[in-house]
């Protein structure tokens, strides 16, 4: 449905971006970018953006804005772009916040998606009570959505149209743009949103719509019935606010259905919240989840992107609203990387620990041989993280790496099944990642119950030993 993407891409300083190709339409992969050390470097490598919510108060925090920048090539508005925000009476808007964002994404060669021009929450007053009939409301929002999407037209890659328009049970959510206007508002607001930015890509956004359930399914029916009626929508946002050990098993095969429709998916609000305090056994498996996640989008045409909501744990709107739950972000409390960071990393094909600082002029490795970087990436009392990644002189379908480990057992992994017999361990490719071409690298993590210091082990690949990278 080629014609359904027809906006031009918004296109960056640095050609940094694939902005409107997705992952499978993207180029091969440079080999040099499986070095890759933060995630946008790792994310440009695989053709899909890596993206993140905002917090506008956060911005002159030099830690916080250096994550920003260094780690993510597309930005959302937390807050600032939401109509409580911009219109907060009628007719006077306010748009210091939404262009300090737009200044900084332009600084630093990074998308911007809106969010949000339609939705019932952090709505004013005086449009939720105002007591309008459909004509006077549908105007109210069409006006809205012109000044705010002709405002930063040619600076916005996406916009969220429209916002949790559904009940879990897949009826229309009964807002006050739904009760007053109708369905037809969905409609109106993207014709609206078009006109004002031509260039922008319109999505729908919701949450709990990851796997195939009611909710999905009622978004999926609303979806066909707008390209059926020609409505300018270009892809569905999946939130993607999940709990730690309740990824639903159908979530890659919904987001395909989606992106079956000719539609871009995007993972739009990401993150895994868990009881807190948390502790490493859960970090672990949370790493391993946003791993999955993210390989997810990798495997789904069509997924052109994946975004966190929020940086930090400290950022997090978890606790504020689920009391006792949290620890949901890449992030902790002062800003230092997770396990889940390192997750991310590695499924985007990034080598998490820095990278290479001292690049060979000719890192690949002649076909038949591998090059293996072994790391451990922290390391205290009684636990490690251990990232590993094989770069392949021929290309792959299918792989076991081997080594042997010095000290401790292994109690959990991401982006491999591992699994370990006295201290051998081996590490076997998951569906998504099976296939490495020549030149490219695999990569997987696991966390160890030992912080013992020991020796690099030495790697093989499928039965070969690899020489140390
Ligand atoms: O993270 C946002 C938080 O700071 C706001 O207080 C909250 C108000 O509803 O909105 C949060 O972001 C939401 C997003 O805009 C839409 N999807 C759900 C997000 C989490 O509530």
């Amino acid at each position: 449905m080629l014609s359904l993407v027809r906006r031009a891409a918004v296109v960056f300083a640095a050609g940094a971006l694939l902005s409107g190709a997705t992952h499978a339409g993207a180029q091969a992969q440079d080999p040099s970018t499986t070095q890759a050390a933060t995630l946008r470097e790792a994310a440009e490598g695989q053709g899909v953006f890596v993206g993140t919510a905002v917090n506008d108060g956060r911005l002159n925090d030099s830690r916080y804005s250096g994550i920003a920048s260094d780690e993510f090539n597309s930005v959302t508005a937390e807050n600032v772009m939401k109509w409580e925000t911009l219109q907060p009476s009628r007719g006077q808007f306010n748009y210091a916040g939404g262009d300090r964002l737009v200044d900084f994404a332009q600084q630093n060669d990074q998308q911007v998606w809106g969010h949000t021009l339609v939705w019932h929450s952090q709505l004013p007053s005086w449009v939720s009570n105002g007591g309008f009939n459909a004509t006077q409301l549908n105007q109210i929002m069409v006006d809205h959505i012109t000044d705010v999407a002709g405002r930063w037209a040619g600076d916005i890659a996406y916009w969220d149209v429209v916002n949790e328009a559904f009940n879990e049970d897949g009826t229309f959510r009964q807002s006050v743009f739904q009760t007053t206007i109708g369905q037809q508002y969905i409609a109106n607001a993207f014709r609206a949103a078009d006109a004002a930015d031509p260039n922008a890509k319109l999505c729908i956004n919701d949450y709990n719509i990851e796997g195939d359930n009611a909710k999905s399914d009622g978004m999926y029916a609303l979806v066909q019935s707008l390209l059926s009626q020609g409505v300018p929508i270009d892809c569905v946002g999946i939130q993607s606010h999940l709990i730690l050990d309740q990824i639903p098993g159908t979530m890659q095969q919904n987001m395909q259905r989606f992106a079956d429709l000719g539609l871009e998916v995007v993972i739009t609000e990401l993150d895994i919240r868990m009881n807190t305090p948390s502790d490493a056994t859960r970090l672990a498996r949370q790493a391993t989840q946003f791993g999955q996640v993210v390989g997810y989008c990798l495997a789904v045409d069509g997924c052109s992107g994946v975004t966190v909501w929020g940086i930090s744990d400290a950022d997090s709107w978890i606790p504020d609203v689920f009391p006792g739950q949290g620890a949901a972000c890449l992030w902790d409390d002062n800003l230092n990387p997770k396990p889940a960071y390192d997750g991310v990393l590695t499924a985007l094909g990034g080598t998490p620990g820095g990278g290479d600082p001292d690049p060979d002029p000719d890192p690949d490795p002649e076909p038949g041989d591998c090059r293996a970087t072994y790391q451990v990436t922290s390391r205290w009392n009684n636990g490690s993280v251990v990232n590993v990644s094989v770069t392949v002189g021929a290309a792959v379908n299918g792989w076991t790496v081997g080594f042997g480990l010095p000290a401790g057992s292994v109690t959990s992994s991401w982006n491999a099944d591992v699994t370990q017999s006295g201290t051998n361990v081996t590490a076997r490719n998951l569906s998504y990642n099976a296939n490495v071409g020549a030149g490219q690298s695999l990569s997987f993590g696991f966390q160890t119950n030992s912080g013992t210091q020991y020796a690099t082990p030495q790697v093989s690949l499928n039965g070969t030993a690899c020489t140390a990278a």
